[in-house]
């Protein structure tokens, strides 16, 4: 599984994620990292935000939250 990142680059990824809650909820879903990524210009894939979701997405709800991390 996520096999195009590091452990550190996913939590940097994580990081900047958390930092884009467009609607202040305190998750930040795939819709939200894709608009401020699009702002952005950002070279991240939709896929690659999947993946970083899916890896931080403990409880399955697909969003990142900020306390989200990644096991050890
Ligand atoms: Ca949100």
């Amino acid at each position: 599984m996520a096999d195009a990142f590091s452990r550190e680059e996913l939590s940097d990824l994580k990081d900047v994620f958390v930092q884009h809650d467009a609607d202040g909820d305190g998750t930040v879903n795939t819709a939200e990292l894709l608009k401020t990524i699009n702002a952005l210009d950002e070279l991240v894939t939709k896929d690659e935000v999947e993946t970083v979701i899916q890896v931080f997405d403990t409880d399955n709800d697909g969003s990142l939250t900020s306390t989200s991390s990644l096991g050890s």
